[in-house]
């Protein structure tokens, strides 16, 4: 698909930045484990992409899908932990934009505004792969929901203001008797647990959330009781598409730094570029690289039609981490002996993109909707 001007023109501005302050400064927050929150704070502050999925009608930019992931994919080419950051707020998001009412709505919007960052809590101990083996409950109490659980891998869960969580309302009906709960952090018995020390998406803060006997109105129920599920699995359809674009970032980056490098290595008398061998993995990464970036736009344009998406998502999410995860290891062997260092940005475009094969589900998980839309159809 070609690009309109406006999304164009933002696509410019973003990766204006993300050559001025995310390339170069990055690295520093990296070396020293530490949080990139004066990146972030520009991000959010200066640049707008806070939540790049809130409405207008909310004060947000109200962007397209196409426009979204578009950004996406400029940001993850910076640094996947800083993309994650900013993208696991519109991850947190979409189940209220999904079934929130506006008064819930407002509450979210205004929350994140104020503290800047907010999480989405479905990930539990026993339920990875299977969502639906979420163990946290919501147990009704006069005009409460009294919520008591451990969720793990949360991104933002230590920086977040504001939860989306997922708990059992029935026990006795499984996927059908789990429900959707907003969850401010400054309410009393919710902590944060460990924190991740990862291979890769270092600057991404990632925790346990502790809910323990956290009481909450039953005005922060998401939509209907028992109706949790579905908001997620909607969710989760929507966010893979963005996965999928972050996929595309890191490719990119791995095959811009690899073309720079064999221009300017020499062996054998002549750069490493004139080299049949060497153009032939640049050109296989372009292939590659373009596919998948045309994968995640087909479901951003499928998601602004309001047309069916589930699988395309899938496909664009698949597509676009499994092409991260073989660009970035091609590209380091363009490299040599220098892309397995920590000097050259490759070895980290490695760590990185594995985690794309992983979370919000698994590349395997994918295949199985994909077939699981396959069988439906023919
Ligand atoms: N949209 C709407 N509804 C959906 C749905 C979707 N994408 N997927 C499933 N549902 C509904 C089904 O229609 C079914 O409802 P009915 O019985 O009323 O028809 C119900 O949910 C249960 O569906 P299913 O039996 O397919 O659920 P499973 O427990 O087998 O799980 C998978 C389905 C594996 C797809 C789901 O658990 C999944 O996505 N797992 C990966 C989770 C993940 O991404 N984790 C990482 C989170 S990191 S942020």
């Amino acid at each position: 698909m070609i690009l309109d001007e406006e999304t164009l023109e933002l696509r410019d501005m973003v990766r204006e930045f993300v050559n001025n302050e995310i390339i170069p400064n990055a690295p520093k927050y990296e070396k020293k484990n530490e949080f990139a929150a004066p990146i972030l704070d520009i991000a959010i502050d200066e640049m707008g992409l806070g939540c790049l999925c809130q409405p207008e009608e909310f004060g947000g930019a109200g962007l397209s899908n196409v426009a979204f992931l578009t950004l996406s994919e400029e940001i993850a080419r910076g640094d996947l932990g800083i993309a994650t950051t900013l993208f696991g707020n519109c991850l947190a998001t979409y189940p209220v934009l999904i079934a929130g009412t506006d008064e819930q709505k407002k509450l979210w919007f205004d929350t994140l505004t104020e503290k800047k960052y907010a999480a989405f809590c479905l990930t539990e101990p026993n339920a990875g792969s299977d969502a639906g083996g979420v163990q946290t409950t919501a147990v009704p109490d006069g005009d409460d929901y009294i919520i008591n659980g451990t969720k793990c891998f949360i991104s933002n869960g230590g920086i977040a203001g504001i939860y989306t969580v997922l708990a059992v309302t029935d026990p006795k009906k499984g996927v059908l008797g789990l429900s959707a709960f907003i969850v401010e952090r400054d309410r009393e018995g919710v902590s944060i647990g460990k924190e991740e020390d990862k291979m890769g998406m270092r600057l991404s803060n990632t925790t346990e959330v502790i809910f323990d006997h956290v009481r909450v109105p039953k005005d922060h129920l998401l939509g209907k009781l028992n109706r949790g599920f579905k908001i997620i699995m909607e969710t989760l359809d929507h966010s893979r598409a963005g996965v999928g674009a972050f996929g595309v970032g890191i490719a990119q980056r791995a095959l811009e730094e690899a073309t720079k490098y064999a221009k300017q290595r020499v062996q054998f008398g002549q750069p490493v570029a004139n080299f049949q061998a060497v153009q032939h993995i640049l050109a296989d990464m372009a292939i590659e690289i373009e596919c998948a970036r045309q994968a995640y736009l087909h479901a951003g344009e499928l998601i602004d039609a309001g047309a069916p998406y589930k699988m395309e998502s899938a496909i664009a999410k698949t597509k676009g981490s499994d092409t991260a995860m073989k660009c970035a290891i091609d590209g380091l062997q363009v490299l040599g002996g220098y892309g397995y260092m920590k000097e050259y940005p490759l070895e980290k475009l490695v760590r990185d993109a594995k985690i794309l094969q992983i979370y919000e589900g698994t590349n395997q998980i994918q295949r199985g909707v994909i077939a699981g839309c396959l069988l439906k159809k023919y």
